[in-house]
């Protein structure tokens, strides 16, 4: 495309755009809707990464490239138009040709529905890494599930969560390429037969009861600057029969299309939540679907490439994106046993040098198990090679010495306590030959707390990876207005290598690029607050500090804080109206888990506090208050260039990792954070001066458990906080229902799990550490600046390159 012109290019667009408006969409230019064009321009995008695609293909067969499969239950990918033409290097071409045809790319891009099919940062991460695999050029495959709906969408009445079906796929895909001819047959429940072979060897053949079929769809990824494209292929399920048509002719017309609706409601919806017990039967077939057809898949490709079972290790490397495809680890070894008839060490040998581990959560009640009854019904031969697993494992360690009872059943693969389960993050850990946790913080709380004893037997095992995000959708795309001035003033070629940035750090003076910078910020403040006002009717300043916290939300996590931080102010402000407040606009957004009843709660409060502070005169231009309803990943990337202010308060040792607080920092938003995840790392690199940490560390936080928590103290001992909490009480925020919040207190004040209570003067005494910087409008500058210079290396290339070198060896 370099040896084009961009007139060339653009007319060449043109034309490719109005072909696929014509032939493909059907229609002509006058009766075309926005959703046509889109779909005219998203298939013209399409079509410049194809031979690119088939290139790639290609060349990993030819070179006989090791491969990457990245097996992820999520893949919260967000909008793909102007992310693929970034890649390309074709945005501003294509904005010309389609202005040529009248048509705004701006307004096009809006259009565009999310591809949600992820709850939160596991599924972002996953995203990011895609991008940055092609980026890197790695023979990389990303397998899941294609849902039919998503992440549900949110509305917020009245102040209250409502969660509706999400129906990304109403208008069709262009994105995507369906390979119905790509199948593969999944088993579930049914019976093992065993045939003797010799003395000591048996043959295993499940014979499972009910069938379903996956059916592969493929979208391309494409890397920065269109050199490598690689493959996300989701599976979608579908009944072997379209129909019973015996059934339908006696006239059960419902009964005959049964089959097909129980086969297909395994790709039907995303489970909402991480953190709540998940509806159990589905989610398990969900699981094993996608882990199984992903590693026939991934086989019968190997056996392509090599045509030896026994080379797997040294051709693949398995990823599984926290313990949803921990199933795959029993089903490899079902795979080369029963049906490649490997002995059982050898299978065992090559299953741990092919996957690795990543742990995303310490939440205890994320990590998964399922019932033991359950998995014998479901996946009978499965559960037969766990107990083999664990059997070996256990023997294994009695033969080297370990004999403490209590050691040996906290690593056997089955729980034993209230029922017996299967413990998925065991089975990933000894199916694997590396385990990460996503960030140093949390990769050490990995050794001490969940894998403890393993991690005594298997010293070797546990790495850290710290998490990334790609810069090309974070920056480039998401901050136009950084990103030119980034490339005028440092030059382009930050886009390709972004240690670049730090050549920011002699400007972070200077008074001239400090305005261009915050103008920069203006720009996307401006364009925010309209989005505030379009959608939820509120007008703000973009004068004001804007404060922002958009994650789920978690109790952990701690909106909580921040809310009750707002009604303090609040407070303060009507108690002291000529003090001199510095005016901030807070905002949130995020969905809680549609089960998640404390979560949903804290929605409402938030809701709350922030009608009666906007309607209240005496705070205008000082507090307003605003909750964006339906977060996803394109209003993310409206919100995160806005933001003067990360929120980053999560219950230290709590939060994996985040990868929000990465975004924002290099948009040039200043951390106020706790000393959890990745904050940690974030310090480190900013500098304690550019960043604002409260509160209690990861130890402390457990020290305070161990003792007890009553809040009791806490609040006494702070005025400020007893008076906000009263008003939330006594109902000042909910006149329609005084009462509404006093359980939500009580917690509070006699459980505060999430030491809310114990932080929350911590907490204010740096949010006016915060006001004081604000107020020197110098100094806020070169800090923003700072940290946009100095998180080069929350690049998500450069945690891939670390997977790359020491886990995968590719
Ligand atoms: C998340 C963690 O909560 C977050 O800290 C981390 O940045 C992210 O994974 C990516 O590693 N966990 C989940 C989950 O999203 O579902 O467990």
């Amino acid at each position: 495309m370099n040896q084009h012109s961009h007139a060339e290019t653009v007319a060449a667009l043109k034309s490719e755009v109005q072909r696929r408006l014509t032939y493909t969409v059907g229609k002509d230019n006058e009766a075309a809707s926005p959703r046509d064009w889109f779909v005219a321009t998203a298939l013209a995008t399409r079509d410049r990464l194809v031979e690119s695609w088939l290139a790639s293909t290609k060349r990993n067969y030819r070179e006989d490239r090791r491969r990457v499969y990245y097996l992820s239950l999520e893949f919260l990918v967000g909008r793909l138009l102007v992310d693929t033409l970034t890649n390309l290097g074709l945005t501003g071409a294509m904005r010309d040709a389609l202005s040529e045809l009248g048509v705004d790319l701006d307004r096009l891009r809006e259009v565009e529905p999310d591809a949600a099919l992820g709850n939160g940062g596991l599924g972002r991460l996953a995203a990011c890494f895609m991008d940055s695999m092609a980026t890197l050029e790695i023979a990389a495959m990303g397998y899941g599930i294609r849902y039919d709906h998503g992440l549900f969408r949110q509305t917020i009445k009245d102040g209250w969560q409502h969660e509706y079906p999400e129906d990304w796929l109403s208008f069709g895909n262009a994105w995507q390429f369906p390979r119905p001819e790509i199948t593969y047959d999944i088993g579930f429940g049914g019976h093992v037969e065993s045939t003797r072979l010799s003395d000591n060897l048996l043959a295993h053949v499940w014979r499972p009861a009910e069938t379903i079929v996956a059916v592969a769809y493929d979208t391309p990824v494409v890397g920065w600057r269109g050199r490598h494209v690689n493959t996300l292929r989701l599976w979608s399920a579908r009944a072997p029969d379209p129909l019973r048509l015996d059934a339908f002719n006696q006239g059960d017309h419902v009964g005959a299309l049964s089959e097909q609706v129980r086969a297909e409601a395994i790709s039907k919806v995303l489970y909402p939540s991480d953190s709540t017990p998940a509806g159990q039967e589905l989610r398990l077939r969900q699981e094993y679907f996608f882990a199984s057809a992903s590693l026939q898949d991934l086989v019968r490709r190997h056996l392509k490439q090599t045509g030896d079972i026994r080379k797997l290790a040294d051709k693949v490397a398995i990823q599984l994106n926290d313990t949803h495809p921990a199933i795959g680890v029993a089903e490899l070894m079902r795979l080369l046993v029963d049906v490649y008839g490997l002995e059982w060490s050898e299978a065992w040998r090559i299953t741990q040098a092919t996957f690795s581990y990543t742990n995303h959560t310490l939440l205890p009640e994320a990590l998964e198990t399922w019932p033991v009854w359950l998995m014998e019904k479901l996946l009978p031969r499965h559960m037969q090679i766990i107990y083999l697993i664990n059997a070996m494992h256990l023997d294994g360690l009695r033969a080297e010495g370990v004999s403490d009872a209590g050691v040996l059943s906290s690593v056997s693969l089955i729980d034993e306590h209230n029922g017996r389960h299967v413990r998925m993050g065991h089975l990933a850990f000894l199916g694997s030959h590396k385990v990460n946790g996503v960030s140093a913080l949390h990769s050490e709380l990995v050794k001490e707390t969940v894998f403890k004893e393993f991690h005594r037997l298997y010293p070797d095992r546990v790495v850290n990876k710290t998490n990334g995000v790609t810069f090309r959708r974070w920056l480039l795309e998401a901050n136009p207005p950084l990103s030119r001035l980034l490339a005028e003033t440092i030059g382009p070629a930050v886009f390709d290598d972004p240690t670049k940035l730090s050549g920011l750090e002699a400007f972070a003076g200077d008074p001239a690029f400090q305005e261009r910078f915050a103008a920069a910020k203006r720009e996307n403040k401006e364009r925010l607050a309209s989005t505030i006002l379009d959608r939820v009717g509120v007008r703000v300043d973009p004068q004001a500090l804007f404060d922002v916290q958009i994650k789920r939300i978690h109790e952990y996590k701690r909106q909580l804080l921040n809310v009750l931080d707002a009604a303090a102010l609040y407070l303060d402000i009507a108690a002291q109206p000529n003090r001199d407040f510095v005016p901030r606009v807070k905002i949130f957004a995020g969905k809680a888990a549609a089960s998640y009843h404390q979560a949903k709660l804290i929605i409402k409060l938030a809701n709350d506090v922030a009608q009666i502070v906007n309607a209240d005169p005496a705070a205008r231009g000082l507090l307003k208050i605003v909750f964006l309803p339906n977060y996803n990943v394109s209003l993310a990337e409206k919100i995160i260039p806005a933001a003067d202010l990360s929120e980053q308060i999560s219950t230290a040792g709590m939060e994996a990792s985040g990868t929000g607080n990465m975004k924002f920092a290099l948009n040039g938003a200043l951390t106020i954070g706790t000393l959890d995840g990745a904050n940690v790392e974030i310090r480190e690199r900013v500098g304690d001066e550019n960043i604002f940490i409260f509160g209690l560390t990861a130890h402390e936080v457990e020290a305070s458990r161990a003792r007890g928590i009553d809040a009791r103290e806490a609040i006494a001992a702070s005025p400020r906080l007893a008076g906000a909490l009263n008003a939330v009480a006594s109902g000042l925020f909910s006149p329609d229902d005084k009462h509404r919040y006093a359980q939500l207190v009580d917690t509070l004040t006699y459980y505060d799990h999430f030491l809310v209570t114990k932080d929350f003067d911590a907490y204010c005494a740096a949010q006016r550490q915060v006001d004081a910087r604000w107020r020197d409008e110098k100094a806020w500058r070169r800090a923003a600046i700072l940290n946009t210079a100095r998180v080069a290396w929350f690049s998500s290339d450069r945690t891939i390159r670390e997977y790359a070198q020491e886990i995968w060896k590719v």
